[in-house]
């Protein structure tokens, strides 16, 4: 029997006996599970109710009109709620761990919860009840714009000054000392440049994740310029330390320096296809960034679809819908695209993530083996049937910290969660 069936970052091989998880090693292909590097849990609950016309042009920014909507409404018991369904259907596609992008702190009115970071808590609570991996990145957001205005009544909840902000960082490390903490902030227009060097001087930075979403829509990219002289990406590695620590969220737009110059820098892109794509903002410079040697990983974002598949496909297709080609992500050392790509997210995601991906928690996936999909399949075959073909689910089990998470196919709590959050919807949605 070929057991070379166990992924590692050097090739497939047989197990090497230290196997953490009691995966099925005669059925299934082994694997690392992915990290979905950014997410916004709450945006779950509103995927599919955005997607019609309104009286205006629809746009991202009429999209953030409706997300806003749909957040003001959300208390911590929701949060929970919706988080816990999602991390269970991120277990189910695949991934093992999420880097949660968490900026709705405040109460409705926008004063503080007692504790302050009972919104927090509730998404280290689902991560728990799922038992997927969790590096939180509490946020910055400071303002309305690149001109300074103040936050508007809806972006109250997320409102917070430099001093607050560094509170909340110690009061969730006392808290939860076991927890992945990094920080973020929410984007160069809502940070100033004199905040943002006050939270990387203030020593809580040091070895922790930084992410930020840079260069999503090319109207901020266009305020930016005129506002700092300058356009995000190259502002942001002109004014900041910007090393492997980092993760630059949608930075969809650059220019060639510009690419070059992130690659050079050792941070992870953060790409997010399927948003990117459901929210018109463009196409990332994926393979003069691969050229370069750029790192990236992938993240479902607003969740309008949950799976690394489509996350993963949708890079390669939008290079060959562009350039007109095929197999353009591959190179010459990984001549098989699903392969490449898988690599690549594995890589960014668990450094985006702040982890190592030896790491005994980094959970173990298997592949259904005996699934019509991939039978009579070379190791090398597995990832590109996997990413390129895999519309029905080809996770069997899911494992991390010797738990069983997923069982042939479905969460073990699926039921569970799954009532809860149906009633929390209908809840929400009278
Ligand atoms: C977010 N989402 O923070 O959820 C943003 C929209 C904004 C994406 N950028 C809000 N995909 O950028 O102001
Ligand atoms: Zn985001």
């Amino acid at each position: 029997m070929d057991l070379a069936r166990f992924w590692t970052p050097s090739g497939w091989q047989p197990p090497t006996g230290n196997l953490v998880d009691p995966v099925r090693l005669d059925t299934d292909w082994i694997l690392p599970g992915l990290v979905n590097l950014h997410s916004h849990a709450l945006q779950r609950a509103m995927a599919g109710l955005a997607e019609h016309r309104g009286s205006e042009a629809d746009s991202f920014w009429t999209w953030r009109e409706a997300m806003y909507r749909f957040t003001a409404r959300i208390e911590p018991q929701d949060l929970h709620a919706i988080a816990a369904q999602l991390y269970a259907e991120m277990l189910e596609s695949g991934y093992t761990h999420v880097c949660e992008f968490h900026y709705l702190h405040h109460r409705r009115d926008g004063r503080a919860y007692t504790p302050t970071f009972a919104m927090a808590d509730a998404l280290v609570a689902a991560a728990q009840e799922t038992g997927i991996g969790l590096t939180l990145l509490p946020v910055l957001y400071m303002q309305g714009g690149f001109d300074g205005r103040p936050l508007d009544a809806v972006q109250r909840r997320f409102a917070h000054h430099v001093e607050t902000f560094l509170c909340l960082l110690g009061d969730l490390h006392t808290q939860h000392p076991q927890l992945r903490l990094g920080l973020a902030f929410h984007s160069l227009r809502a940070v100033s440049g004199q905040a943002m060097t006050a939270v990387l001087e203030s020593g809580l930075a040091q070895d922790a994740p930084i992410h930020i979403h840079i260069a999503e829509q090319t109207a901020e990219v266009e305020n930016c310029r005129i506002a700092r002289g300058a356009t995000p990406v190259a502002w942001l590695l002109d004014h900041a330390s910007v090393d492997a620590r980092w993760c630059l969220v949608h930075a969809t737009h650059m220019d060639k320096d510009e690419t070059c110059r992130l690659a050079a820098t050792g941070a992870v892109a953060g790409l997010c296809p399927s948003t990117e794509a459901n929210l018109g903002d463009g196409l990332f410079p994926l393979l003069e960034y691969f050229q370069a040697g750029g790192r990236m990983g992938i993240g479902s974002d607003s969740h309008i679809s949950v799976s690394p598949v489509e996350e993963l496909r949708w890079l390669e297709y939008g290079q060959r819908l562009r350039n007109r080609g095929r197999n353009l992500v591959a190179d010459a050392t990984t001549s098989h695209t699903g392969a490449r790509l898988f690599a690549a997210a594995q890589a960014g995601g668990w450094q985006a993530a702040g982890l190592d991906s030896a790491s005994s928690s980094a959970g173990t996936i298997s592949l259904d083996a005996s699934h019509p999909l991939l039978t009579v399949r070379q190791a090398d075959e597995v990832l590109d049937s996997w990413i390129f073909a895999g519309n029905v689910p080809l996770v069997r089990e899911v494992y991390r910290n010797n738990r069983c998470l997923v069982h042939e196919g479905r969460h073990v709590q699926h039921e569970a969660i799954a009532a809860r959050y149906k009633t929390t919807l209908a809840r929400l949605r009278t």
